[in-house]
Parts: structure tokens; sequence; C-alpha cells
């Protein structure tokens, strides 16, 4: 090579190591800030950004479809208190990661859904481009904040006002739209260094009133039967020994809500799971703690409330969920951390137990219930019906405290929900606040991807069938995830016929169907079990191999109801019964 030949190369170089452009600053920005996982499908104009970022030494986690790649960065955000990363291309994609990114917002979850678009001038002269759309105006109304980036000089601010709307105050979901032309833009590589930002405190902690504190806890003082209700902000806020130390010293009952089971465990003395009835008519003060008084709350009125006048305290982040439903006589506005932290000072050295006749009277209750519901839970029948299958699972979830459960259906989730005690806290993660089907998958791969530890996915086979595709997925990535179908033949239940006599009924699939077939066809385990008995063998082989593994577990069809547990919210017809 000649001397001149060379000089040229070193210029080049030396030019190229001054300049940085736009999908590396996007690269830089998710480093710096400590997000080291995205999940995402590839496609224009994001495919080399995912493997640039997967050299770069991002974990770029590819999906079979981007709904379940958002369900992903969804549960990652609740898991982790860091924006989970959704990555999606234009249009379809984008739509595709959109109803994960409604449903992060829905949930509280942090979460951004990163997406490429096509191109600017075009899609706003609506002249036609490949995949046009203005995913911005569409994005808004269904999370936090949503933001576009047009020149590279600003995605370090971009995605520092990205991170901040998902975590800080209520977290939520975010959009952030990063054009085609971006990626390529050019610039000087110092000022790009310098155009990033390290987001510094990005959810700050918000420190109750001491006014507020005092009002809260005169308030539960003031009860004869009071009332905890520990809600999944409460678990997200990873404030656990705070927690665990406030319930304990108010001796309450408490009682928590799906995704807060094993925030204290569900065999905790004061755990009144097994008596929810009882409690929420009965309690006259009743204290919300990160749970929202919703559809899952019946609003905190009408026939499940009782008749006894209540008070309410609720402590939550978000000052606007206060007299949301009913009137909050204690509103209690802070970070959960911060606001437990102050009762517990508050509450001083002596905190009077409250009355023994209302320990007593619930504790009865659930006795009464567990007691009752144990026979059915020790069945082996076969085919199997949904208390016998669950015994199973519920004595290995208590084995395997740390094991992380994944919960999916109508019935399969309604009576997971109620038989299997959770032990430790975020260990349970299911439907969330709109009880969507088709979060299986991307929860479970989001899991194990984030905590390392085992997964094991209790999932309805209509559930399953949202998000089946990403077995491969699971295959691929060789995580140690056990996902168990109850398969009952369909939606509620696998007997429903057609009165018109033409098609299959709208819930019901194909008889006998092996859904374990399907795990073997990419190199995974697959059983098919009929018995409480060998359901119980396969999952324990699956947990300790730690290979992926999909358990056909054949479930009486008939045994099932309507809706599971919420068949009361089906409207009704008239005229249907002729
Ligand atoms: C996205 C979405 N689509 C549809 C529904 C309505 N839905 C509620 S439960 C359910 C499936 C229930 O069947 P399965 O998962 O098999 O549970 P099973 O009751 O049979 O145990 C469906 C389709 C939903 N909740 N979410
Ligand atoms: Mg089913």
């Amino acid at each position: 090579m000649s001397a001149t030949v060379q000089s040229i190369d070193a210029n080049k170089a030396e030019a190229q190591q001054e300049l940085t452009d736009g999908f590396h600053l996007v690269i830089d920005a998710l480093k710096l800030n400590g997000i080291n996982t995205i999940y995402g499908v590839p496609g224009i104009p994001i495919t080399d950004l995912g493997r640039m970022a997967q050299a770069a030494g991002i974990r770029v986690l590819s999906f079979r479809h981007e709904q379940n790649a958002g369900y992903a960065a969804a549960i990652a955000g609740y898991l982790t208190k860091k924006p989970g990363v959704c990555l999606t291309v234009s249009a379809p994609g984008f739509l595709n990661g959109l109803t994960a990114l409604a449903h992060a917002t829905t949930n509280c979850f942090p979460m951004i859904l990163v997406s490429g678009s096509s191109e600017r001038e075009i899609v706003d002269l609506q002249q036609g481009d490949y995949e046009e759309m203005d995913q911005l105006a569409i994005a808004k109304p269904l999370c936090k904040a949503a933001f576009r980036v047009l020149h590279a000089a600003d995605i370090g601010i971009g995605f520092a006002r990205a991170i901040r709307a998902a975590v800080s105050g209520r977290p939520g979901g975010v959009y952030l739209d990063l054009p085609a032309k971006l990626f390529g833009q050019v610039m000087n590589a110092e000022a790009g260094r310098k155009s990033l930002v390290k987001v510094i405190d990005a959810a700050p902690a918000q420190i109750p009133a001491p006014a507020a504190v005092k009002r809260a806890l005169d308030v539960l003082k003031s009860a004869k039967r009071p009332l905890i209700i520990l809600g999944k902000g409460a678990a997200y806020a990873q404030a656990d020994d705070a927690i665990k130390s406030f319930v304990e010293k108010s001796g309450a009952p408490f009682l928590p809500m799906s995704m807060a089971k094993g925030l204290l465990p569900d065999l905790h003395p004061q755990c009144a799971g097994a008596a929810r009835s009882t409690v929420l008519k009965d309690a006259d003060v009743v204290m919300l703690v990160g749970a929202r008084l919703n559809w899952l709350l019946s609003h905190g009125k009408g026939k499940t409330w009782g008749d006894q006048p209540k008070k309410f305290i609720q402590v939550d982040i978000e000052p606007k969920e206060m007299d949301s439903n009913v009137e909050i006589a204690a509103p209690l506005v802070g970070d959960i951390g911060s606001c437990v932290t102050a009762l517990l000072d508050a509450m001083g050295g002596s905190w009077p137990a409250p009355p023994a006749d209302w320990l007593n009277a619930v504790k009865t209750k659930r006795d009464d219930n567990v007691a009752k519901m144990a026979p059915r839970l020790m069945n082996n029948n076969s085919p199997m019906d949904y208390h016998g299958a669950l015994g199973v699972l519920r004595t290995i979830i208590k084995e395997r405290p740390d094991a992380i459960l994944v919960n999916e259906g109508a019935n399969t989730l309604d009576l997971a929900r109620g038989v299997i005690d959770m032990h430790q806290p975020r260990k349970r993660l299911d439907v969330g606040t709109w009880g969507v089907m088709g979060i299986g998958m991307g929860s479970a791969i989001a899991a194990a991807v984030e905590t390392g530890k085992p997964v094991l996915a209790v999932e309805g086979d209509s559930a399953f069938g949202f998000s089946g595709m990403e077995v491969e997925t699971i295959c691929r990535y060789k995580l140690p995830i056990c996902v168990v179908i109850f398969n009952n033949n369909g939606i509620y239940r696998g007997t429903d016929v057609n009165s018109a006599g033409t098609d299959p009924a709208t819930t019901v699939f194909v008889t006998g169907s092996r859904y374990d077939k399907m795990m073997e066809a990419f190199g995974g385990v697959g059983v098919n079990a009929t018995s409480p008995d060998e359901l119980k063998r396969a999952v324990n082989a699956a947990m300790d191999s730690g290979k992926p593994t999909l358990i056909n577990a054949v479930i009486d069809p008939a045994a099932g109801s309507e809706s599971g547990r919420i068949g009361n919210l089906n409207p009704q017809s008239v005229l249907k019964k002729k």
C-alpha cells in the first residue's frame, strides 16, 4: 500500500471517528440511562438499529408479533421500575404495539414504545408513503406522553423526556416516534455526546404532607373493623419491608389485589384473601394502598360493599385518583414508599390492635373457606377439573416460592388466583386492569429475562392462543419457562353447541388439541398430562431442568363457567330465550 493511500485511509477513519449518527445516538441514549434490553420486531426502518444495539451490548429480543413484545416491555417496566422498551416498525408494527402501550398506561406500568415511522414530508401531505401513518397523533390519547424527534441533536432530550414521563408520578406508557430519516442523520461525535442526557432522579420521591398522614392515622385508629387493600401500585413501589411493617403494626386484616398477592405472603395470619366478601361487606374503615376503586373493587359501592357505612383512606401517588368513585375521607398523596414510611413513623411505639371480635370473625371465615376448598384441591380426577390441576400447581409454587407465575384465561385465571398462594412480592403477573387476553408469553419471556427466575405460565387454551407463536421465541432464547395450558376445548367451556347446527359454536375449539406439539416443533419439551399426578411430575421436571416446556393439561370441557367469576358483567337480552 502506498503512503498516499495509507494517509487517505487514516484521514477517512479520523473523520469517521469524529462523527456519530441517529442510530448510535439512540443506542448511546439508552445505554447512558441504564436501559439494556429491547423487546421488538425488526423491519424498515429499525432493522439496523436492532443489529447495532445488539452489537453494542444491549439485549435485543426479537418477537414474532409486536403485541407480545409490547406486553413484555410493559411487564419489564413493572418488575424493574425502569421503562421497558418496545421497538416497532412503522404503521402496522406500531399499531400492533399500541394495545400493549395502552395496557401499560391503564396498568401504570412504565413503558416506552419506540417506533420507526415513514417520511414525514410525505406522510404529512398524505402522498402514500410506504407504511404511511401519522403515528404520533394516533398514540397520543393512549399514553401518558408522546414525542417525535426530528433531529439527531434532539435524540438525547427525546429519550430523557420519554424516560421521565414513563416512570415519574404515576407510571405509564410513553410513545417515542423516530422517523426513518433520523437514523442516518450525521453530526459531530463530540456534540452528539454532549447532547445526551442522563436522567437524574427519574422518579423523585413525593413526600406526603404531615397533616394528611395524621388524618389518615386518625381515621384508621377510629376503626372498629379496619381493612387494608394492597394494589399492584404497592407491589410496584418495591417498599416491601415498610409495607409489611406497617400492615403488621396496624394489626388490620389485609386483602391483596391480584398482582399484589405475595407482597405479604398469602399465608400471613392477617391475610383476608379467603374471606374477601366478608371483609369488603363488613369493614368500617378501608385503607387503599396503591389500589384503585375501579371495577375490580366494584367502584367502592353497591352489593359487594354491603350496607355498613364506610370511610376510605387512600394512599396513591396520583391526586386525581381521590374521590374518583366514592368520597375519600383521608387522601394521602405521595409515593407509596414515602407514605408508608411516614405512616409507620407517625404511628409511634404503640398502636392499638383492632377489636378482637373483628379479627376473630375474619379468621373464622377465612379458615372455613380454606377448609371447604381443601378436599377439592386434592382430587386426582382424569380428565382433570380446575381444582385438581390447580391444587398441584399450588404446591409447586409453595415449594418454589421464587418462581414467577404468569396467569391468564377466564376460569383458568379466576380459579388460579384464588387457589395458588403467593409467597413473595411481584411473583404473580396476570391480565391486569383490563382483563386482557394475550399477555401470557410476552410476560413470561420478560419475567425470565429480567429476573433470571424460573417462570410457570398457567394459561387458558384460548388465552394462550393470543400469543402462542412466541413459544418459538422461548425456545430460541432457551428461557426457563414452563407453560401449562388448561385445555378445556374452548373459551369458558368446550361444550357449547351452535343451535343453528352449522359452524362450531363461537366459544369452542378443535376437540382434543395437542398444544404440546407446538413446543416440540421448536425443540422444546412437550407433555400431554391427563391427571394431576402427571401434571405434577411434568411441571417439576420442567422447573428442575429449566428447559422450555409446554404441558397440555387436559381439563374436563364441562368444568368451567361462563366468563369465570365475572359472568355477571355479561349484558342480557330479554328476547334471548324463546
Ligand atoms: C384481548 C381480549 N380479547 C377477548 C377477551 C374476552 N375473553 C375473556 S376470557 C377469554 C378466554 C377464556 O378462555 P380460556 O382462556 O380458554 O379460559 P377458560 O375459562 O376456558 O379456562 C376471552 C376470549 C379478552 N378478555 N381480551
Ligand atoms: Mg379454555
